[in-house]
């Protein structure tokens, strides 16, 4: 080794002045411009090919080893050399099956007249919210989708059905984004009773806040239901102005004294809601699901997360007055005899959990012994997402799109720890799949089976969720407040040996959040 010793003679000198801030500049550019370019998605790309296959632990290798207690990690499951890949396009309900409930939907994109205000947003067959979707369990839907004038494209995702996974209506991943002058038909048996909604899974940020949706109901099987009134309200924010089924005014609801309602509120806003009423109520339904054994509950608010639904009963009072649950404090709902009204209440200071609400029953499954177990951690940190510098919402540590793809099998028993280590409430939702909760922070559920399709995970919150992997395909499994989303945080859910022709941009443009 060479050292040098004493003066340097002064034209080294002034080289190294203008060397050793060129190299200092290289030594911090490089590497952001490395992280630059690696957070920059290539132009047409499969989610296929989207950050590292996640096989979770207990999972069986290929070989059929267990690795207990070793959290698989690795390369993509080869989809370009896997021996029979199955196409998702595959996954349809049954072809020769005639439907039972045709829909015909035309979506357009064009200025809405909310609260006075002119707000530009997309409706379905000429109204936001479109038209409600009625069908009885066991029925098969034929939707056909024609997209007018909506200039980005439009898909139409089933938001908390189960359906055939080539029917989940998202954009690059189970299907190609509809252009303007395009068309789709969606076809699925809607095995599930319970109220979900539909709505728009390309540039689903704008395109969700804008309008694009509406209610699905399916009634049960039977014909049965204990009240005489049943109704949907879909809450939505327009522009910033509050609004029930598109009317930013109070939603007035004809009933009979005495008379039992079935009130199924959908939120459809980027945050979750609350819900209180002038009476007692019982909550009957969550994301579908009927809650076992419900009991009275009074003086307790109801908290309703981004995309989730809720089925509340109300009893309209013998006295002639009316009903009224607050949908927040701006809207309401209005339920009794013409004329009858009840003041505003003010928010009670409870609310109801849903930890131990309701009595236990069983899931059909056993959670105790899983065959997967995976982590979706959910914290923040400076990075690139889409080439763009930033605070990024990160999973396991990772930002998009090097996030991980959850793999698992047909049948597998899949338990997530969801860890929310970020300073903003993120309501979680997996397509494809009903989760049941198990535990919060630890604690475990005591009550009714708590089944969700999405889920309101607060800051410092943990939740032990469970399912059955029992419909085979690529599924999102992100957050539904459409901005966290359009921000990177999205993963998916992967059955191993299923490929997709579908791909991010690319000639459709898809661009699903
Ligand atoms: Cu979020």
């Amino acid at each position: 080794m060479t050292r040098h010793f004493g003066r340097r003679p002064p034209g080294t000198q002034r080289a190294l002045r203008i060397a050793l801030p060129i190299v200092a500049t290289v030594a911090i550019v490089a590497p952001l411009a490395w992280l630059w370019q690696d957070s920059r998605v290539s132009g047409v790309y499969s989610v296929m090919d989207m950050g590292y296959a996640d096989y979770g632990v207990g999972a069986m290798s290929d070989a059929g080893v267990s690795e207990p207690g070793g959290h698989m990690q690795g390369q993509m499951p080869d989809h370009h050399m896997a021996a029979t890949p199955r196409l998702i396009t595959d996954m349809v309900a049954d072809p020769a099956r005639q439907a039972d409930v045709r829909v015909d939907l035309v979506t357009r994109q064009q200025m809405l007249s909310v609260g006075g205000r002119s707000i530009p947003g997309f409706t379905v067959n000429g109204t936001s919210p479109g038209p409600e979707i009625l069908a009885r369990q066991g029925q098969l839907i034929e939707v056909h989708l024609r997209n007018e004038s909506v200039a980005d494209g439009v898909t139409l995702h089933w938001h908390g059905l189960d359906v055939p996974n080539a029917m989940d209506g998202v954009a690059g991943v189970t299907q190609d984004a509809v252009a303007v002058g395009g068309e789709f038909t969606y076809r699925f048996v809607a095995d599930q009773a319970g109220s979900y909604w539909y709505h728009s899974h390309q540039v689903s940020n704008p395109q969700v806040a804008g309008g694009l949706l509406g209610s699905l109901v399916v009634m049960p099987r039977s014909g049965i239901t204990t009240q005489q009134v049943d109704v949907s309200a879909i809450a939505h924010t327009y522009g910033g102005v509050r609004t029930v089924n598109g009317k930013a005014e109070d939603l007035r609801v004809p009933a009979k004294p005495g008379q039992r309602v079935r009130l199924r509120v959908t939120n459809t806003d980027n945050g979750p809601m609350k819900i209180w009423t002038s009476g007692p109520y019982r909550l009957l339904a969550v994301d579908g699901t009927e809650v076992h054994r419900p009991t009275k509950i009074s003086d307790q608010s109801v908290t309703l997360t981004a995309g989730g639904r809720t089925d509340l009963e109300l009893q309209i009072p013998t006295s002639g007055t009316a009903v009224r649950v607050q949908l927040s404090k701006a809207t309401a709902v209005i339920i009794g005899p013409p004329g009858a009204d009840v003041g505003v209440l003010p928010q009670p200071a409870a609310a109801l959990d849903l930890l131990t609400y309701g009595s236990p029953t069983s899931l059909g499954f056993d959670p105790v012994h899983p065959t997967r177990q995976f982590e979706y951690r959910i914290g923040r940190r400076p990075g690139f997402v889409k080439g763009r510098p930033g605070v990024w919402w990160s999973i396991n540590g990772r930002l998009y799109p090097h996030v991980p793809m959850y793999v698992i099998r047909q049948g597998d028993v899949v338990v997530m720890h969801i860890d929310n280590r970020s300073d903003e409430v993120h309501p979680m939702h997996l397509h494809g799949h009903h989760e049941v909760v198990l535990a919060r922070n630890g604690v475990a559920a005591s009550g009714s089976p708590w089944w969700v399709d999405s889920l309101n995970v607060l800051p410092g919150e943990t939740y032990d969720i469970a399912f059955v992997a029992n419909n085979p395909g690529i599924w999102m499994d992100h957050c539904h407040n459409l901005k966290h989303a359009a921000q990177g945080m999205i993963a998916h859910l992967i059955y191993e040996g299923f490929d997709t022709p579908y791909r991010i941009a690319g000639p459709a443009d898809n661009q699903p959040e």
